[in-house]
């Protein structure tokens, strides 16, 4: 057989916290193109480059936590998994949950969720339960169900997340033969930020890389809690993704921040729609949430805090097929013509013709 990535746990085996006994729950996750983006480059005077998590089973990063989270819950004998989740969680939790055989419970923040995510929720069979509140207190209530009832909780405070997540920093360094100067991803629970951080220490620790990035996490400016330093009760943004008002993982992320001598700071909705189309013209479309990064690299470019000659990765956290009509919204309607090649010619201004 042709060689195919084999997913992230075998590809990363050593790193991960597995044994011959775990039976392995992969949808092949992982292996996700890292693509140098001219337009982005030429415009910030920076090598940078778009990791496009999109590509992965599920249409976003979370597929790298759930591999691992869904293994290890079928190791230690879980018959079911809950999460809480603004959409991607539960679509990734409801695959490998699908994948291994186990039942999978979403809690949904009512009304919020981007529809490609509830059909994925929905296709592969979940439990699915819209909770009167949002992002935050279905988290509360999923935390206590998971201390109370026989189920496993797989949100990204299940420490296997962060595990399996931690990968996309080895691919980053594996791919460009050292780790880049600056690293820049979206924030939302946090975890995905913290999880990067303990990749690029570990490979610094084994002496894969020789200089760790700097981190720099955006939040959408309507649900920044991290930078404003309290927690938002009604967190307000355009990317429902990243629409959360208390992270999980605060602590981590501005550990991972500081310690790498980067931020987290806050773009509008504004900035990540205006990012969002810039990534789409470059042929990769992701979706608002994950537009974040590449705004947030447009707004340290625009304000010098980038070195000149600097490698950039931007993490595309998601697939922006998960929420078309925003796609749709900004474009024109379509025209309207005979099926007839003359007037399709005429009307695109294709001259006489042959
Ligand atoms: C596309 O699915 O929280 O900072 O419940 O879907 O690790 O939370 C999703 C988060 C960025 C933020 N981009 O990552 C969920 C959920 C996309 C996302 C984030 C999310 P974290």
């Amino acid at each position: 057989m042709a060689h195919q990535w084999r997913g992230i746990i075998e590809e990363y085996r050593d790193r991960l916290p597995v044994t011959d006994a775990t039976p392995v729950v992969t949808l092949r996750e992982g292996g996700t193109p890292l693509v140098r983006s001219e337009r982005l480059s030429a415009e910030t005077g920076c090598e940078v480059w778009l990791k496009f998590e999109g590509a992965n089973p599920t249409g976003s990063f979370k597929d790298r936590g759930m591999t691992l989270a869904i293994s290890k819950a079928l190791e230690e004998g879980s018959r079911a998994v809950v999460c809480a989740s603004t959409g991607n969680t539960s679509a990734s939790a409801a695959a490998y949950a699908a994948k291994a055989g186990l039942t999978p419970v979403v809690l949904l923040p009512a009304g919020k969720v981007a529809l490609g995510k509830l059909a994925q929720a929905l296709v592969h069979g979940a439990h699915l339960v819209q909770v009167e509140g949002n992002f935050d207190e279905a988290l509360g209530v999923a935390r206590v169900l998971s201390e109370r009832y026989p189920v496993t909780l797989v949100n990204s405070v299940n420490p296997f997340r962060l595990e399996g997540q931690k990968t996309l920093a080895f691919e980053v360094c594996d791919a460009l033969g050292r780790a880049p100067d600056y690293h820049l991803v979206p924030v939302g629970n946090a975890g995905n930020i913290s999880s990067h951080w303990m990749g690029y220490r570990e490979y610094l620790r084994d002496g894969v890389i020789a200089e760790p990035p700097r981190l720099f996490g955006f939040q959408a400016a309507g649900a920044a809690p991290i930078v404003r330093g309290a927690p938002v009760a009604h967190p307000q943004t355009i990317a429902t993704a990243i629409r959360i008002g208390n992270p999980a993982s605060w602590e981590k992320a501005v550990a991972a921040a500081t310690e790498s001598e980067g931020a987290i700071l806050a773009v509008t909705d504004r900035e990540i729609l205006s990012a969002y189309r810039r990534v789409a013209a470059d042929g990769l479309f992701a979706e608002l949430a994950s537009a974040a990064s590449v705004a947030g690299l447009l707004q340290l470019s625009a304000a010098g805090r980038l070195d000149p000659g600097a490698t950039v990765v931007c993490v595309l956290t998601g697939h922006g097929l998960k929420e078309p009509d925003w796609a749709i919204a900004g474009a024109a309607e379509p025209q309207v013509l005979p099926a007839d090649a003359a007037a399709v010619a005429a009307a695109l201004g294709l001259g006489d013709g042959a």
